[in-house]
């Protein structure tokens, strides 16, 4: 191998070794660089007589292409591996599923205040809405509540720092009783007008609402929450009566917990806005739950005294009404058994509900 060759040779080794364009463009000055190797063998050429400087020349040029082309190949390689090395270290995996936005949902409670409406709605009751903040009449008065029951002090009910016109202070409503008066009245309202311009005498259409909402009671431990979620129901007509409200209610048990193998059971009580007054108890006669006896209602029927704060006759109208409470409905249908996690907005807990 003559030296053009080795020289050739030992460059295309030198590129080889080069593991990054820095170190190749050093090997790269060795050999093509003002004072590299191939630079010198030119230089070389002036002493030698014209008709060896030809085929030198020629012989030089060829080892200084093919060197080149070494330089070349050797960049490109090195461009290649740098490109893959970036290619792998980016490297995305087109069929993994997406990152997708959390689905969002309702939360137990709300789940269960809508099966309550759509229940009543289905057995012809209207859905009443009031405010939260009442005055002392709706929320007390008008449900026969004595001057200085109880449930009127402080230690029971939150009031709110501002008076009405009788100079009674608003509070938080500790049921949504007096939605029901405020419906009642309104309907009162509308069908007395109804029955001036009618001839014949048209009568007033029954009273079927039902109320639910938040209501709020100085209360706080693992059972009880000072806001927490109620509904009260009133059917007030001509000829309502007990076994309405038996055969309403069982009716609306069966549909909310999906089964008809449940007991009904009525406990005499006392409230002020109904006489005579029952809590209502129900059983599962199959289940976790079988052969316990639950509350799950307060009921009665409507006090003459609220009826006729309503605007009727309690010798022509009467009535029933009950209350229950949506949080515990919501904890005996879903098995929940302590009241604070739908409060505590966990979403472990509430995405089990979607
Ligand atoms: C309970 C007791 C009850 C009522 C609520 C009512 C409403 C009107 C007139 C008469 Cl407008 N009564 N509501 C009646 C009996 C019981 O609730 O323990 N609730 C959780």
């Amino acid at each position: 191998m003559n030296e053009l060759d080795s020289m050739v040779d030992s460059a295309t080794a030198a590129f080889a070794g080069a593991a990054t364009p820095a170190d190749l463009e050093n090997a790269k000055a060795l050999f093509l660089g003002k004072t590299g190797r191939v630079t010198e063998l030119m230089k070389g050429m002036a002493a030698l007589p014209v008709e060896e400087k030809k085929t030198r020349g020629a012989a030089i040029n060829l080892a200084k292409q093919a060197i080149e082309a070494a330089l070349n190949a050797r960049r490109q390689a090195l461009a290649d591996a740098e490109l893959q090395a970036q290619l792998h270290a980016e490297a995305l995996d087109v069929t993994l599923p997406g990152r997708t936005r959390g689905q969002g949902g309702l939360h137990p409670i709300a789940l269960a205040w809508e099966r309550v409406e759509s229940i009543f709605n289905s057995m012809g009751f209207d859905v009443a809405d009031g405010p939260e903040i009442e005055n002392d009449w709706f929320n007390f008065t008008a449900l026969n509540n004595p001057p200085n029951h109880p449930a009127r002090s402080m230690q029971d009910t939150f009031y709110v720092d501002m008076n009405d016109e009788q100079g009674q202070p608003y509070c938080l409503r500790t049921h949504t009783s007096p939605m029901q008066i405020r419906y009642a009245v309104a309907h009162v309202k509308k069908h007395a007008a109804a029955a001036v311009a009618g001839t014949p005498p048209e009568t007033m259409p029954e009273i079927r609402v039902i109320a639910p909402g938040r209501t709020y009671r100085v209360d706080s431990d693992a059972t009880h929450s000072p806001m927490f979620h109620q509904f009260e129901g009133l059917w007030i007509g001509e000829n309502v009566n007990f076994k309405d409200l038996k055969v309403t209610f069982l009716n609306f048990c069966k549909a909310f917990f999906e089964t008809g193998d449940l007991t009904l059971r009525f406990r005499p009580s006392y409230f002020p806005f109904t006489e005579p007054s029952a809590e209502i108890d129900i059983a599962f006669n199959s289940g976790p739950l079988a052969g316990r006896w639950l509350e799950v209602a307060g009921s009665g029927q409507v006090h003459p005294t609220v009826v006729r704060n309503m605007g009727l006759d309690p010798e022509k109208y009467i009535g029933f009404a009950f209350g229950s409470g949506i949080d515990r409905l919501a904890m005996l249908r879903y098995g929940v058994n302590d009241l604070r996690l739908f409060f505590e907005n966990d979403v472990r807990f509430l995405s089990q509900f979607q």
